[in-house]
């Protein structure tokens, strides 16, 4: 059983979103304006749709949480959303089930979307509940564990960041110093998270070119965390693999249909001479370093103490103003597939919510390690752990 574990609740246009999160040690201190400023990064970006002008996310800390400090009880954070007063009569919550009518029936599936195949799993002739639940407002309740995770990993130096490395066509041709990703992190007003200005003009033309075709575009982002321990994760049984663990958290993110770690897709096509990472020792740091980290920080699932790096590959998103055929629930006639409002590029939102999916991860992994009640137990074991590095 994972050792953090967390989960959500709650529709896109429903009352509100949950979410749920266990197995933080008692006696850390969450600052909820840190919450609430990786929310408002959540909802920026250029090419988001009209929502993000109406919700304006703020967490509602309801359990775990006493005079700023965890308590080490399951942690419940409550995010309103302001739709639901619209929609109250479009989704009335009474009547469940195939004989439910709603005033805003979707009976047009969008292929891409979760319409379809979540009717048919549930034997629903309208795809509303489908819609609801799949929505990457959902995501807004992972960012505010992630955030939960972020501020219990900074705890021990580990600092998760972010940024946009391709846009439809338009890429990123260089890496990215680490204190350029902190910029584009830290500026509020950065349209795609981009670290290169002259790149992010061109992304910023794809996504353009896209609302004015009535199109979509999808893109990749890059989540890398520093200051992660060795020895996190374990190459001794699959599932405790951390690689496989944190592509399944990246992967579940909406519209995410590749993950990478390190250079992983460009490591397939070159030779091992070249993709390995060479390992020498710093005498004065007392630590194995590496002159590359084409492994992305992880060996056999295992972290090795460099950078950890994770990319998330997004298709563009599936709700097109320029509609696809489709086939209609009820009638099986060909008919266009339904529009409702809509982002146009998610990329940079998507982004922050693989930071707090990579926290999670790893928050998972570091309290699977050092374990601990309280943040000065797993204080004292972490400082073990760092006095045998030393040692070694
Ligand atoms: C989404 C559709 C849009 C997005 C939504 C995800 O919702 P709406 O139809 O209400 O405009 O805005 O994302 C969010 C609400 C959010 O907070 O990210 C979808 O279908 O996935």
């Amino acid at each position: 059983m994972s050792r953090l574990r967390y989960v959500t609740a709650g529709e896109s246009h429903g009352p509100a979103i949950f979410a749920w999160i266990s197995g933080l040690p008692a006696g850390v201190r969450v600052d909820l304006e840190r919450v609430n400023r990786e929310l408002r990064r959540r909802q920026l970006g250029y090419g988001r749709g009209g929502r993000q002008k109406i919700e304006k996310d703020m967490a509602d800390v309801l359990s775990g949480l006493r005079h700023g400090h965890t308590i080490g009880a399951p942690i419940c954070i409550r995010l309103e959303n302001r739709e639901w007063e619209k929609w109250k009569q479009a989704l009335p919550v009474e009547d469940f089930g195939d004989s439910a009518q709603f005033a805003r029936a979707l009976t047009a599936p969008r292929p891409g979307h979760a319409d379809l195949p979540a009717a048919l799993k549930f034997n629903w002739h309208d795809a509303r509940y489908a819609l609801e639940r799949a929505s990457a407002r959902e995501t807004a309740a992972r960012t505010a564990a992630g955030a939960f995770a972020k501020v219990f990993l900074a705890e021990f130096g580990v600092e998760i960041l972010s940024h946009v490395v391709a846009v439809g066509h338009t890429r990123l041709e260089r890496a990215a110093a680490w204190e350029e990703i902190q910029a584009v992190c830290a500026n509020l007003e950065s349209p795609l998270r981009c670290v290169d200005a002259e790149t992010e003009e061109r992304m910023k033309k794809e996504v353009d070119d896209a609302l004015r075709a009535g199109d979509s575009v999808g893109g990749i982002f890059e989540v890398v965390a520093r200051g992660v321990p060795p020895g996190l994760g374990s190459h001794a049984q699959w599932d405790e693999k951390l690689d496989g663990r944190l592509a399944q958290a990246v992967m579940s993110i909406q519209a995410v249909k590749a993950v990478e770690i390190g250079s992983g897709v460009e490591n397939a096509v070159s030779y091992g001479s070249v993709v390995q990472d060479p390992i020498s020792y710093d005498a004065e740091r007392r630590r194995f370093t590496r002159s590359s980290n084409h492994a992305g920080g992880l060996e056999a699932g295992i972290t090795n103490g460099e950078d950890v790096v994770i990319r998330g590959y997004l298709k563009p998103i599936s709700t097109l103003r320029r509609a696809l055929g489709t086939a209609d629930l009820k009638t099986k006639e060909p008919v266009e597939a339904a529009y409702e409002r809509s982002d146009i590029c998610v990329v940079p939102a998507a982004g922050v919510v693989g930071e707090a999916m990579v926290a999670l991860a790893l928050g998972d992994a570091f309290l699977e390690k050092f374990g601990g009640d309280s943040i000065e137990e797993t204080r004292r074991n972490y400082e073990g752990f760092q006095s045998q590095l030393d040692e070694y």
